[in-house]
């Protein structure tokens, strides 16, 4: 039977959080990791259910694995999450007494193990940006970054934050979400279009990003659009950080040009009809590339990488054993 059908019928929570991921009702790199563990957590019993033997447990993960792993191309927050779970399922079931009742064990702990690590990971994140700020100071940010959010409210809690500039993030404008967020803990926002990033690049005193991914290089992918405020940021010397987990590290891409960018409907960027504009061709990739030279630094939950240094982030890809 195709498994992609059997899918949709027998694990309705993992088919749902496909269908969500790939229409963007859930965003952002985290969000979306959580998103998907907590879906193939729920369906854990039906899983179990539907496999007559431990290799048909494994057969079943490894289908749910591949559909999640088609529906965005670019993040590997979920790709690490999803490798870190097949590899602890791998190595209990060189034991060839190991029942699939004990593989399912195993499958939830290590989706609990990964949930803990996505909350701990931004806390602690928060925890050490904050300290790394010594008088009140204006932010910018781009997109909805879950972490960003988090350090911001940190920041501010520590009664640091003068304000923010947001960018309202065309096309599909994840800007309004981190207005609303940050509005929540009323911190003073400015939103702001993205092409005037440049123009109040003079008034903040650092860019605070977060990321889809990070290569071994130092290179940040992130929403489409970064590099830009990273580059006038460089240029207005303004100190640009990227707040993201371990498990952004894309462990096996050395450089930003090896991620694939995802492409996505032209409609996102205009609806209405094309022959009113002489057809133009409409291009919308949904990231970009911020090369290392423009980053002062990556904050992670295992230690700081400032600009070019790839034994750093090889150092902090040993201490994330879970990657
Ligand atoms: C979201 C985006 C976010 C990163 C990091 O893009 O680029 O900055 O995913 O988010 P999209 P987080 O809306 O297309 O998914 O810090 O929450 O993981």
């Amino acid at each position: 039977m195709d498994k992609l059908y059997s899918m949709k019928s027998d694990f309705e929570n993992v088919a749902k959080a496909v269908e969500d991921i790939k229409n963007m009702r859930i965003r952002g790199a985290s969000v979306i990791a959580k998103y998907a563990l907590e879906s193939i957590r729920r369906d854990s019993r039906k899983i179990l259910e539907k496999s007559r033997n431990r290799e048909e447990f494994l057969e079943n993960f490894e289908a749910i694995k591949e559909s999640l792993l088609r529906t965005r191309p670019t993040a590997v927050a979920l790709p690490n999450a999803l490798r870190f779970i097949e590899y602890r399922l791998k190595l209990k079931s060189r034991n060839k007494n190991i029942t699939k009742n004990e593989l399912c064990d195993e499958m939830i702990s290590s989706i609990d193990y990964f949930l803990d690590k996505i909350k701990n990971s931004k806390k602690e994140i928060a925890t050490a940006f904050s300290k790394l700020i010594k008088t009140k100071v204006s932010i910018m940010t781009h997109c909805h970054s879950s972490t960003t959010v988090e350090v911001i409210k940190k920041i501010n809690e520590d009664r640091k934050v003068k304000e923010v500039y947001v960018t309202e993030t065309r096309p599909l404008y994840q800007g309004y979400v981190t207005a609303k967020k940050l509005r929540e803990s009323n911190i003073n926002v400015k939103l702001i279009v993205d092409s005037a990033s440049g123009m109040f690049m003079k008034n903040v005193d650092l860019v605070l990003v977060g990321a889809d991914a990070i290569t071994l290089n130092g290179d940040v992918i992130n929403k489409i659009g970064t590099y830009p405020i990273a580059v006038v940021a460089k240029e207005e010397n303004k100190n640009f950080f990227v707040t993201a987990e371990s498990y952004k590290i894309a462990t096996n891409a050395k450089t930003g040009k090896e991620i694939a960018i995802e492409y996505r409907s032209i409609r996102e960027v205009y609806n209405g009809n094309l022959g009113r504009l002489g057809n133009p061709e409409i291009l919308n990739p949904s990231f970009d590339i911020t090369p290392a030279k423009y980053i002062t630094a990556i904050i992670t939950e295992l230690g700081a990488v400032r600009g070019k240094q790839p034994k750093k982030i090889k150092e902090i890809l040993k201490k994330a054993k879970y990657v």
